[in-house]
């Protein structure tokens, strides 16, 4: 499997944001898109409007972050918005966590379920076969620029055993200081989808273009990837 690259868009230069995803339809595979609601993470950040706005111009999916208190709340609309993926905290599902999922499935939306760095994988073993994408958190949900928590490469060790061993097909993607430091032991450790933000993509060159492409050189430099995953 390739591994792929999801751009985190409230790291964006928002008063670009029509040449941006322009540019990223060439180059990225998804756009991870962060909705928090200022309670469950003390931030505000896009919204499904921001989604319905962006859209009609996306040609690649839209994977939809989910930082709020009542995630159930958001489904509706941000399916309705264009969202490919509706990606709740697993930490705001558990009282009712197939519910919720089958709610998102209802939507026609594929549905992914994020673990914060202090909850375990063990938390959601009872449902991880119904889901399409399992995201693990590498810094605590909320702010972009933040360090990047090394204790996690065990737990992107774990989800990778366990899909290989039960044969199941949810993607692992990492959300939360992708970069140049941390490239080559997200990769052994099993990332599939590297979500990339301020560290990984922004801050690298004011023209996006040649940051994305500064962005490939590191990683097939630290990585050593020839573009397979093993
Ligand atoms: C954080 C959010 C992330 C950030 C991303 C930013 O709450 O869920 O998606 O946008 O982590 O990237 P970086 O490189 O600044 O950590
Ligand atoms: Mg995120």
């Amino acid at each position: 499997m390739k591994e792929q690259f999801s751009v985190s868009l409230m790291c964006m230069d928002l008063l670009n944001i029509k040449e941006q995803i322009k540019i990223l339809n060439e180059k990225a595979d998804y756009y991870h898109v962060d909705i928090m609601d200022g309670h469950y993470v003390k931030n505000i950040t896009l919204s499904a409007s921001f989604i319905k706005a962006i859209q009609p111009l996306a040609r690649i999916p839209i994977d939809v972050h989910l930082m709020t208190e009542y995630p159930q709340d958001y489904i509706d609309e941000v399916a309705e918005a264009g969202a490919t993926f509706i990606c709740p905290h697993a930490e705001t599902i558990n009282k009712d966590a197939f519910r919720v999922i089958n709610h998102i499935k209802r939507t026609g939306c594929k549905v992914g379920v994020v673990l914060n760095p202090a909850t375990p994988f063990s938390y959601v073993d009872h449902y991880i076969h119904l889901i399409d994408k399992l995201t693990i958190m590498t810094v605590d949900p909320g702010f972009a620029g933040q360090p990047f928590i090394e204790e996690m490469l065990e737990k992107i060790k774990i989800a990778k055993e366990f899909k290989q061993k039960h044969q199941l097909n949810y993607l692992i993607d990492v959300d939360g200081s992708c970069n140049k430091k941390t490239f080559k032991k997200l990769h052994h450790a099993g990332t599939e989808i590297f979500i990339l933000g301020s560290s990984g993509l922004f801050s690298l060159d004011n023209d996006l273009t040649k940051a994305y492409d500064k962005m490939l050189k590191l990683f097939k430099q630290e990585t050593g990837s020839k573009g397979d995953i093993l």
